[in-house]
């Protein structure tokens, strides 16, 4: 498997293997890959000839009280994980390669992309600037790659509406394909943060599929109306005081607004704090 540093050779490799007839995917990560990033390179390597995945962890997207110094970093073990699952490619940009201009020496100047809005709500609206960093970083990685597909997990519901608008917006030649959320045996949706949990947090966290299943049992059982279904998600909540909800909102995936009734294309999504962790979780209904 290679690695490749640099946009321009990334560029190279791709529009070569295109040449030659493959379809290229592109799997973008922030690394400490586990099975959920495992199951969008396997996607791709089903639907893609070549498949590169981007192991980037993004500074822009991360507020300044937030964890991006000890975000969990390892190459060596992302690396035998992404060749593992039948990647050709690993993309591992230095910072100074995607945003020359704002690191040190730099001048100051800086290409930005923001989703107006859409980058407002659910996760947007607690973590002002994450989805305008999460909008600019996948821009630049898919007008680096030129991939036929790129994939994301449903797992980041609010990423996948900035995602997709964007690339409509951007009139980005590269397909979005969504792959289903990876969950532990009990029900704990795969996240680079759950190392963060101690096991008293752990147990804590499952609060949040938990919330999640409820709603979609009282959605399988009939119910429809927004009110009643987000009241059985908060309660569940309630149960667990030691858990901090920040939203539970059933919303339209496209919109990220909320809706009164539940119908195709409705999200209901759920992030909360456990500890100082903050964890997601959604169903589509
Ligand atoms: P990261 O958190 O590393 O996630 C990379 C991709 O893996 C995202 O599309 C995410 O939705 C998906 N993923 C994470 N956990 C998953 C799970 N349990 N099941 C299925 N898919 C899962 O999301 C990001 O990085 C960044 O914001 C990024 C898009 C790379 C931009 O920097």
């Amino acid at each position: 498997m290679e690695i490749v540093r640099t946009a321009a050779k990334l560029r190279a490799w791709s529009r070569g293997e295109r040449g030659k007839g493959q379809t290229v995917g592109l799997v973008p990560t922030m690394g400490a890959l586990h099975a959920g990033h495992a199951s969008l390179i396997e996607e791709a390597v089903r639907l893609c000839g070549r498949v590169v995945v981007s192991i980037f962890v993004n500074p822009t997207q991360f507020g300044p009280n937030e964890d991006f110094a000890r975000y969990p970093r390892n190459f060596e073990a992302d690396c035998r994980l992404a060749e593992a699952s039948g990647a050709q490619v690993v993309f591992a940009p230095a910072v100074e390669e995607m945003y020359p201009g704002s690191v040190e020496g730099g001048d100051g100047v800086g290409t930005f992309v923001d989703v107006e809005g859409l980058s407002g709500r659910l996760d947007g609206a607690s973590r002002p600037g994450h989805f305008r960093g999460v909008a600019t970083v996948v821009a630049k990685l898919l007008i680096a790659c030129e991939a036929d597909r790129a994939f994301f997990g449903q797992k980041d519901a609010a990423q996948v509406a900035v995602i997709r608008r964007m690339a409509a917006d951007l009139a980005v030649g590269t397909e979005i394909v969504v792959c289903p959320i990876v969950r532990e045996a009990d029900g704990l949706a795969l996240s680079s943060r759950n190392v963060y949990l101690s096991a008293e947090e752990r147990r804590q966290a499952l609060v949040l599929s938990r919330a999640v299943r409820a709603v979609e049992g009282l959605v399988a059982e009939g119910e429809r109306r927004a009110d009643a279904l987000v009241a059985v998600g908060r309660a569940v909540f309630a149960a667990e005081p030691g858990v901090r909800v920040d939203y539970a909102a059933l919303v339209d995936w496209g919109t990220l607004l909320p809706v009164e009734v539940a119908g195709p294309g409705t999200l209901f999504a759920v992030a909360a704090w456990v500890g100082a962790t903050r964890l997601i979780d959604n169903a589509v209904i």
